[in-house]
């Protein structure tokens, strides 16, 4: 998820989110939500004026989490942009062009001293790929370039987890957890208290095997609603609507015609209220449901071709309005649709990527303006930088990731450039690769899951002001979130 980072309220969903769905050949449906959290963001202005005072927040610890502490930084500006270290800067500032806030300096790309700390293998010891742990990390203030985690611990969700949301269900700020359950046939949430624990499992059955899941407030009562695609509800989706006191409300189906197998939300009418796109994966198709004047108000059904796997929105031309991606893991092609201000989208325009598309991302990776993509690939992360357009260049391998299943383009560490954070399926890993602001991916971290990873989505719920990430596991009916440890 690319474009804009909104802040994120108590009760606000980001704006897009990302589904994928399964293969038969590679087992359970795999399905994403990607939440993009925005984090106010305080910029070095190129003449040097005063930026920002952030206070960031939260001390909390329990038995089996981390401890995350507070910390407080006051950005000031690098002029001349020297690029010497000669400019403090805080976790959210970011310098003035080519300069990169890095352990509270604006420095030029390239002398970034980039911590890592995760514990990839789980045995509560904080490690590296390369570098041992990152010196940057853990001391509660957030620096541009930094990738810091505490240790990846997993959380039963339900049996067959297909996919995950993070957002406000219960009324209190702190982000909560909803996965889709395919064998219970059920939402299941864990209510988060912003320190990084969740409560006890609660679950809501819905009556058909969910696929994906959407999160947002699809009938306009600011409280936040679940849209599930599945392929077993009679070709219908599925409203669930939230009561804003962790539970949720069995409400009503809206008709789409098919089984549908991928689904993600968005503003796309111009309403208040959130939108669905959703995937018919055996009859080819997308459809947009608007949720003005009421949820899931359907526009005309969208040919895609053979067996749509997922879809994703992203802001890829230079209107305002949100593009859908739709991946086609048999075809090998990522369809881009342009979109318009009523909700509406262009007619696909299919890029042939190889073998075995399953996710894709887009968004501005080089910072020339142009959007570009990145694809979850058959065996690879893939990255097509944007030529003009609508245009695309060659399909070029990342290297990193095995059997990818879901990716994401986020800017984890806040230096201004998009990282992608990907689901390795075939080594039950999170890869979280930084981008050197040109386009060039390099891996950072590779953080163990449970089991193979389906889904992949972020959001702050231990409240520190950093992305924290969650993963959703079909196998092990787990989710393994890794809170940010700045
Ligand atoms: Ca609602
Ligand atoms: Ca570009
Ligand atoms: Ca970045
Ligand atoms: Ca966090």
């Amino acid at each position: 998820m690319t474009h804009s980072l909104g802040v994120l309220g108590p009760r606000a969903f980001p704006p897009a989110a990302a589904t994928q769905t399964q293969v038969p050949d590679r087992g359970p449906r795999a399905a994403a939500v990607v939440l993009a959290v925005g984090l106010a963001a305080a910029a070095c202005t190129a003449t040097g004026a005063h930026i920002d005072d952030t206070a960031a927040s939260v001390s909390s610890s329990s038995d089996d989490g981390p401890v995350t502490s507070a910390g407080t930084g006051v950005a000031m500006c690098d002029f001349p942009p020297t690029g010497a270290r000669d400019c403090p800067c805080t976790l959210q500032g970011t310098c003035v062009d080519g300069l990169s806030c890095v352990a509270g300096q604006c420095v030029a790309r390239g002398s970034t001293e980039t911590s890592v700390g995760a514990d990839s293998t789980a045995d509560g010891q904080a490690e590296s790929a390369t570098e041992g742990p990152a010196v940057g990390c853990g001391d509660g203030v957030p620096v541009a370039g930094e990738f810091c985690f505490d240790p990846p611990f997993p959380l039963y969700m339900g049996g067959g987890i297909r996919d995950v949301v993070i957002g406000n269900f219960d009324g209190a700020p702190a982000l909560d957890l909803v996965a889709a359950s395919s064998s219970e046939d059920a939402v299941v949430l864990r209510v988060g208290n912003g320190a990084g624990e969740f409560g006890v499992r609660k679950v809501f059955g819905i009556g058909a095997t969910p696929a994906a899941l959407a999160g947002g407030d699809f009938d306009g009562d600011s409280l936040n609603d679940v849209a599930v695609a599945s392929p077993t509800s009679g070709g219908v989706i599925i409203f669930v609507r939230g009561n804003g006191n962790a539970s949720f409300a069995f409400e009503s189906s809206t008709p789409f015609g098919a089984g549908a197998s991928a689904i993600t939300a968005a503003d796309l009418g111009g309403s208040d209220t959130t939108d669905v796109i959703a995937v018919a994966g055996e009859a080819h198709f997308v459809q947009v449901l608007l949720t003005d004047p009421s949820p899931f108000f359907g526009l005309n059904a969208i040919p895609v071709g053979e067996g749509p796997t997922d879809v994703s929105l992203a802001k890829l031309n230079e209107d305002d309005n949100l593009d859908a991606l739709v991946t086609s893991e048999p075809a090998g092609t990522v369809s881009v649709l342009l979109g318009s201000a009523d909700g509406s989208f262009g007619p696909p325009n299919a890029i042939g990527v190889g073998a075995g598309a399953r996710a894709a991302a887009g968004g501005d990776i080089n910072g020339d303006g142009i959007g570009d993509l990145v694809v979850a690939g058959a065996s690879d992360l893939l990255r097509l930088f944007g030529t003009e357009v609508g245009s695309f260049g060659t399909a070029t391998p990342i290297g990193s990731a095995v059997t990818p299943l879901d990716i994401a383009l986020v800017d984890l560490d806040v230096d201004g450039d998009l990282d992608i954070v990907a689901a390795s399926g075939g080594d039950a890993t999170i890869r979280i690769l930084a981008n050197d602001g040109t386009g060039m991916f390099a891996e950072e971290l590779s953080i163990a899951t449970a089991s193979a990873p389906y889904a992949i989505v972020m959001g702050d719920l231990n409240e520190d002001g950093a992305l924290d990430l969650v993963a959703g596991e079909f196998e092990s009916g787990t989710v393994t979130v890794v809170l940010s440890n700045p």
